[in-house]
């Protein structure tokens, strides 16, 4: 393709400089010498003449050229030129710029197109400005901390993708390391896919207790979720960077709250657009991941800035560990027991359970049931396994029936820890006191004390 862009000035090469190189050749047809000189010392391609002369057109090889840009302000000689140009090539497609919505009479020729400024702005101008309001933020957040402070980047009590995708960009925006900038949480990561990613990427996330968040001064940074969350409040917040809206008011010292975002990983991939930090592998698969399961891969709630930030991490992550994450696999030790289990699967009013006995990796245990309400039939999945010296029991259910977190609290909360809600829930008890309790961990003692609970409550609802 070869474009001829005939100007006043070197205003529109300036514009242009990346795109013309990309897009194949352009030639910029000026009115004087001194601007062709310019755009050549600038790398460009230029000559210059007298726009109204036919010659001047012979000299750029005009039937050589395959679309013509005209960008000259004056109306009066943008007609005249547009005329002589018709006139030179009948084929030839112009595209004109001007501030005027359209000039008169050239409506007829449909190898005319008209580009306002207006829109050339939004092409060129608005992607420039909101990467300066983005600079700006991350200046802001720099001069937040001094380098003697440690930082905890606090997340959600289970933390998710976007939050551990986020704390990661923070800390790398920050230029900090894991030890002065740990990444923590109050709770724990249970789901498999978020286990999968932090043990994929190698990711630390620390549990910790509200007297050693701001033990020894350490300063307070949250991400993808907000003060409000926590109960009891957590003090001294210094930044705030979110996508959910605001319920209840908080005050920190530095919040970026982008309501409109499918993911906070999209504002911190915005941040490193805006700096020019290239994101190392493990970084923009992080985030890219915590954009696609946040926003459902692009579908629920989801802005024209998640897709941006989608389009510019691509290159950077790498797709086979997203697709690793999202089908967590299953570690080879425990595909015996799990085998096993299935082999002998029974159902009671679509309840499916499953004690899968010791297994090597916790998170197999959330991930069986999972798989279970993909059974014919089944609506919940109870599997149990023994870690170490405890007892995990992880509930899922289709989600229209009653709490799963109800359930198990009901149940375990006075000899373990037990919670979640309505369709995915888990209690982890010690080994002991569950004997105490139950006598044995067995498939038949979790049956026996689960599925009354479950189907009478399931039934609740038609008697009431
Ligand atoms: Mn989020």
């Amino acid at each position: 393709m070869k474009y001829l862009a005939i100007c006043e000035d070197d205003l529109l090469f300036q514009f242009m400089r990346k795109v013309a190189t990309r897009r194949g050749e352009v030639l910029f047809l000026v009115q004087a010498a001194e601007v062709t000189r310019r755009i050549r010392r600038h790398g460009g391609s230029s000559q210059w003449g007298d726009l109204e002369a036919e010659e001047t057109y012979a000299k750029c090889h005009i039937e050589q050229i395959s679309q013509a840009i005209l960008f000259i302000r004056e109306a009066g000689l943008r007609g005249r030129v547009y005329s002589l140009l018709r006139r030179l090539n009948k084929k030839l497609p112009i595209l004109s710029l001007s501030s005027e919505k359209e000039a008169k009479g050239d409506q007829k020729d449909p190898l005319l197109r008209h580009l306002t400024l207006e829109n050339m702005f939004e092409e060129f101008c608005a992607p420039q400005l909101l990467d300066a309001f983005n600079r700006q933020k991350v200046e802001r957040i720099r001069s937040l901390f001094r380098e003697k402070d440690k930082i905890n980047i606090l997340l959600q009590h289970d933390p998710d993708p976007d939050g551990i995708g986020s704390a990661l960009a923070l800390r790398e925006l920050l230029g900090r390391n894991k030890t002065t900038t740990p990444i923590v949480t109050f709770g724990e990561v249970t789901r498999p896919e978020n286990l999968a990613m932090i043990r994929l990427l190698d990711i630390q996330i620390d549990r910790i207790t509200y007297e050693d968040l701001h033990q020894g001064g350490s300063k307070l940074a949250l991400v993808d979720v907000q003060p409000p969350y926590f109960d009891p409040p957590l003090g001294k917040v210094d930044l705030v960077v979110d996508h959910h809206p605001r319920r209840d008011p908080f005050s920190a010292r530095f919040t970026d709250l982008r309501t409109s975002y499918g993911a906070t990983s999209t504002i911190f991939t915005e941040y490193l657009r805006a700096t020019g930090m290239e994101p190392s592998q493990r970084l923009a698969t992080a985030l890219l991941y915590g954009i696609k399961s946040d926003t459902l891969f692009l579908e629920r709630g989801s802005d024209i800035a998640d897709l941006e930030a989608f389009t510019f991490l691509y290159p950077f992550a790498s797709r086979a560990l997203v697709t690793r994450m999202e089908r967590p696999s299953l570690p080879r030790e425990d595909l015996a027991a799990l085998g096993r289990a299935l082999s002998r699967i029974e159902l009671n009013n679509g309840v499916a359970v499953i004690h899968m006995g010791e297994v090597k990796r916790e998170d197999v245990i959330p991930q069986m049931a999972e798989f279970c309400l993909q059974i014919e039939g089944v609506e919940w999945g109870v599997v149990s396994g023994l870690s170490g010296d405890r007892v995990v029991i992880s509930v899922r259910n289709v989600g229209y029936v009653k709490s799963a977190g109800d359930i198990l609290k009901r149940l375990f909360d006075e000899i373990g820890s037990a919670g979640g809600h309505r369709a995915m829930a888990k209690a982890v008890i010690p080994l002991e006191r569950f004997k105490e309790q139950f006598g044995e961990v067995s498939e038949k003692v979790i049956r026996e004390a689960m599925v009354p609970l479950i189907t009478q409550r399931v039934e609740e609802p038609e008697s009431a």
